[in-house]
């Protein structure tokens, strides 16, 4: 252990939990990979001598949106990462990614058990997520994402219910056979004020340029990864042939992909998830590396419970976040949330400014919907 990683007066993790919960969506969610109905969670829970910290992984049931799979995060946190941590001593949030850098991939595991342990510590120093991560807002605009639906009618009347509640952007999932038209009635009857963009999942390949070009005319603020997760250069391609500006979502894995992808020429704006990069500290490096080139980013969202929105709305208030992001209420996703809920109030949420993430999951809620719990320990 270095020096560095040592860090004086961290407390060491004493015992980790992994938690699974399992909560009923209030409508099932379709995009171009699937539907989902329920949300599978594994959370994490770091206990120090000083305070406990809560992380989330977003990784999915099945590996639809990424390779990545819950039943493949509780695996590699159970062999590998959470024992990696807790042979590694006290360790500093910062060095948390180092410490699991042998174990390749994996970022949604490696996320959580970083935030967890970032949670603790912050909860210690009594500082919260938004004061460290370097928020400037008090509160952030949110957009909400609307799934595929049967009809376009149906769509209508959700996307005038979201509108009626405040969102400050509507994003439509898009794949081939529900692209144009659905774009086309939502800008028809709610007009072109709204501010309105597509994510397509991946679900289109180059050959599908002069369709994508449609859109063009809807004056769209961005389609999010329309092209496959590793074809950075085919978006690159695809961007000298519609006017949208594109955005990635799936094929930004780390702040170096933003710069590769940015420098390609294959994204204007970039969707930073967290989970999908590591942790928050990767997120922030995104930030950061977008904002020297003046690229704008949003927070993405992976169906959080209020533990990961938390963390999420302190990452949009940072400068760079000039987009609103998937950071919906609580009640969009869930009848009743693991926290307190998180509640629009003019199209906005708070950040929250307790210690930490500044919200812990309510035991008997917490106990409700919880399907397995272990405890590892050094
Ligand atoms: O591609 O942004 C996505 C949900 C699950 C997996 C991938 C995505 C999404 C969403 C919903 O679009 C975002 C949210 O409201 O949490
Ligand atoms: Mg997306």
């Amino acid at each position: 252990m270095s020096e560095l990683a040592s860090g004086g007066s961290t407390p060491r993790p004493r015992r980790i939990e992994l938690r699974r919960i399992r909560l009923p969506l209030v409508a099932p969610f379709r995009t171009s990979f699937g539907t989902q109905r329920t949300r599978d969670v594994l959370l994490i829970r770091v206990v120090t001598d000083a305070a406990e910290g809560w992380g989330e992984c977003v990784a999915l049931a099945d590996p639809s949106y990424s390779s990545e799979y819950v039943d493949a995060a509780a695996d590699v946190l159970r062999r590998h990462l959470v024992p990696a941590l807790l042979a590694a001593g006290p360790v500093p949030a910062h060095a948390v990614a180092h410490v699991l850098a042998p174990v390749k991939g994996h970022r949604m595991a490696k996320a959580a058990l970083e935030t967890a342990v970032l949670d603790a510590e912050l909860r210690a120093e009594g500082r919260s997520f938004g004061r460290e991560l370097g928020a400037v807002h008090r509160r952030v605009p949110c957009g909400v994402s609307v799934g595929i639906m049967d009809s376009v009618p149906e769509l209508l009347d959700a996307v005038g219910g979201f509108l009626d509640e405040g969102y400050a952007r509507i994003k439509l999932k898009i794949e081939p056979g529900w692209d144009v038209e659905p774009v086309r009635a939502v800008r028809e009857r709610f007009g072109d004020e709204v501010l309105l963009q597509v994510d397509a999942n991946t679900a289109y390949t180059l050959a599908d340029a002069r369709h994508l070009a449609r859109l063009d005319p809807f004056d769209l603020l961005l389609v999010e990864q329309p092209l496959a997760e590793d074809d950075v250069l085919g978006h690159a391609d695809l961007a000298a042939l519609i006017r949208t500006p594109i955005c990635l979502d799936e094929s930004i894995g780390s702040a170096r992909d933003a710069a590769a992808a940015i420098r390609l020429g294959a994204c204007r704006i970039v969707n930073v998830k967290p989970g999908r990069v590591g942790g928050y500290l990767e997120a922030r490096r995104i930030h950061d590396v977008c904002a020297a080139h003046g690229v704008p980013v949003w927070c993405g969202g992976m169906l959080e419970t209020g533990l990961g929105r938390a963390a999420n709305v302190a990452l949009a208030a940072l400068p760079g976040f000039t987009l609103p992001g998937d950071t919906s209420a609580s009640g969009r996703y869930y009848a009743a949330d693991i926290t307190e809920p998180f509640v629009l109030d003019d199209g906005h949420l708070d950040v929250p400014t307790g210690p930490g993430l500044g919200v812990a999951p309510v035991p008997d809620r917490l106990a409700e919907v919880t399907t397995a719990a272990e405890w590892l320990a050094g």
